[in-house]
Protein backbone atom coordinates (compact mmCIF):
# COMPACT_ATOMS: atom_id res chain seq x y z
CA UNK A 1 0.00 0.00 0.00
CA UNK A 2 2.08 2.72 -1.28
CA UNK A 3 -1.14 5.57 -0.72
CA UNK A 4 -0.30 8.16 1.82
CA UNK A 5 -4.12 8.48 2.61
CA UNK A 6 -4.88 4.97 2.32
CA UNK A 7 -2.17 4.67 5.16
CA UNK A 8 -4.44 7.32 7.30
CA UNK A 9 -7.58 5.33 6.72
CA UNK A 10 -6.05 2.21 7.73
CA UNK A 11 -4.23 4.22 10.64
CA UNK A 12 -1.24 3.26 9.71
CA UNK A 13 -0.51 7.46 9.33
CA UNK A 14 -1.65 9.29 12.61
CA UNK A 15 -4.30 11.96 11.51
CA UNK A 16 -6.60 14.23 13.76
CA UNK A 17 -10.03 12.68 12.52
CA UNK A 18 -12.94 15.22 12.51
CA UNK A 19 -15.17 12.48 10.90
CA UNK A 20 -15.91 8.70 10.09
CA UNK A 21 -18.65 6.56 8.50
CA UNK A 22 -18.30 3.30 5.99
CA UNK A 23 -17.49 5.20 3.35
CA UNK A 24 -15.76 8.54 3.96
CA UNK A 25 -12.79 9.28 6.32
CA UNK A 26 -12.41 13.37 7.56
CA UNK A 27 -9.04 14.32 9.26
CA UNK A 28 -7.48 17.87 9.21
CA UNK A 29 -4.87 18.95 6.77
CA UNK A 30 -1.12 18.62 7.74
CA UNK A 31 -0.39 22.25 6.29
CA UNK A 32 -3.87 24.29 6.78
CA UNK A 33 -4.29 26.85 4.13
CA UNK A 34 -7.22 28.69 6.19
CA UNK A 35 -8.00 28.28 9.79
CA UNK A 36 -10.27 25.25 9.11
CA UNK A 37 -8.39 22.67 6.98
CA UNK A 38 -9.95 19.47 6.64
CA UNK A 39 -9.72 16.76 4.09
CA UNK A 40 -12.71 14.65 3.11
CA UNK A 41 -11.63 11.37 1.36
CA UNK A 42 -13.35 7.74 0.01
CA UNK A 43 -11.96 5.01 2.14
CA UNK A 44 -12.08 3.56 -1.00
CA UNK A 45 -8.78 3.99 -2.93
CA UNK A 46 -9.46 6.66 -5.96
CA UNK A 47 -6.76 8.14 -7.58
CA UNK A 48 -8.70 11.32 -8.72
CA UNK A 49 -12.26 12.37 -9.66
CA UNK A 50 -11.75 12.00 -13.00
CA UNK A 51 -11.21 8.28 -12.25
CA UNK A 52 -14.44 7.69 -10.47
CA UNK A 53 -16.72 5.46 -12.68
CA UNK A 54 -20.40 5.73 -12.76
CA UNK A 55 -20.63 3.30 -9.70
CA UNK A 56 -19.09 6.27 -7.56
CA UNK A 57 -21.59 8.88 -8.21
CA UNK A 58 -23.40 8.49 -5.10
CA UNK A 59 -20.73 8.15 -3.21
CA UNK A 60 -19.71 11.72 -5.14
CA UNK A 61 -22.48 12.74 -3.99
CA UNK A 62 -22.51 11.84 0.06
CA UNK A 63 -18.73 13.36 -0.28
CA UNK A 64 -20.02 16.57 -1.03
CA UNK A 65 -23.28 16.66 1.85
CA UNK A 66 -20.71 15.66 4.42
CA UNK A 67 -18.53 18.47 3.55
CA UNK A 68 -21.54 20.50 4.20
CA UNK A 69 -22.31 18.80 7.07
CA UNK A 70 -18.57 18.89 8.79
CA UNK A 71 -18.61 22.72 7.57
CA UNK A 72 -22.14 23.09 9.92
CA UNK A 73 -20.37 21.21 12.73
CA UNK A 74 -16.97 23.43 12.13
CA UNK A 75 -19.26 26.33 12.71
CA UNK A 76 -18.75 28.14 9.30
CA UNK A 77 -21.49 30.19 9.53
CA UNK A 78 -20.34 32.92 7.46
CA UNK A 79 -19.38 30.70 4.22
CA UNK A 80 -16.45 28.01 3.56
CA UNK A 81 -14.53 26.79 0.26
CA UNK A 82 -14.62 23.09 -1.37
CA UNK A 83 -12.21 22.34 -4.01
CA UNK A 84 -11.01 19.10 -5.53
CA UNK A 85 -7.70 19.57 -7.21
CA UNK A 86 -7.40 17.05 -9.79
CA UNK A 87 -3.98 15.69 -11.57
CA UNK A 88 -0.71 18.19 -12.52
CA UNK A 89 -2.31 21.25 -14.07
CA UNK A 90 -5.21 21.24 -10.85
CA UNK A 91 -2.33 21.14 -8.07
CA UNK A 92 -2.56 17.72 -6.96
CA UNK A 93 0.09 16.44 -4.99
CA UNK A 94 -1.36 13.06 -3.38
CA UNK A 95 -3.27 10.50 -5.78
CA UNK A 96 -5.88 9.57 -3.57
CA UNK A 97 -9.55 11.58 -4.10
CA UNK A 98 -9.56 13.96 -1.31
CA UNK A 99 -11.97 17.16 -1.24
CA UNK A 100 -10.89 20.36 0.33
CA UNK A 101 -12.90 22.05 3.04
CA UNK A 102 -11.37 25.60 4.00
CA UNK A 103 -12.86 27.94 6.35
CA UNK A 104 -12.16 30.79 8.94
CA UNK A 105 -11.58 33.63 6.80
CA UNK A 106 -12.66 35.01 3.92
CA UNK A 107 -11.23 33.05 0.53
CA UNK A 108 -10.26 34.88 -2.45
CA UNK A 109 -11.01 34.80 -5.84
CA UNK A 110 -9.86 33.82 -8.72
CA UNK A 111 -7.81 30.77 -7.24
CA UNK A 112 -3.98 30.87 -8.06
P1 LIG B 1 -3.60 18.33 -3.03
O1 LIG B 1 -2.59 19.38 -3.37
O2 LIG B 1 -5.00 18.73 -3.46
O3 LIG B 1 -3.20 16.95 -3.53
O4 LIG B 1 -3.64 18.28 -1.45
C1 LIG B 1 -2.97 17.35 -0.67
C2 LIG B 1 -3.10 17.80 0.75
O5 LIG B 1 -2.76 16.71 1.59
C3 LIG B 1 -2.18 18.95 1.13
O6 LIG B 1 -2.98 20.07 1.51
C4 LIG B 1 -1.38 18.44 2.31
C5 LIG B 1 -2.13 17.21 2.74
N1 LIG B 1 -1.30 16.14 3.24
C6 LIG B 1 -0.28 15.52 2.58
N2 LIG B 1 0.25 14.56 3.35
C7 LIG B 1 -0.47 14.55 4.52
C8 LIG B 1 -0.40 13.77 5.71
O7 LIG B 1 0.43 12.87 5.88
N3 LIG B 1 -1.30 14.07 6.69
C9 LIG B 1 -2.23 15.06 6.55
N4 LIG B 1 -3.08 15.28 7.56
N5 LIG B 1 -2.33 15.80 5.43
C10 LIG B 1 -1.46 15.55 4.44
Amino acid sequence: MDCIFCKIVAGAIPSKKVFEDERLYAFSDIDPKAPVHILVIPKQHIAALAHATAGDREMLGHLLGTAADIAATEGLNKGYRVVINNGPDGGQTVDHLHLHLLGGRAMHWPPG
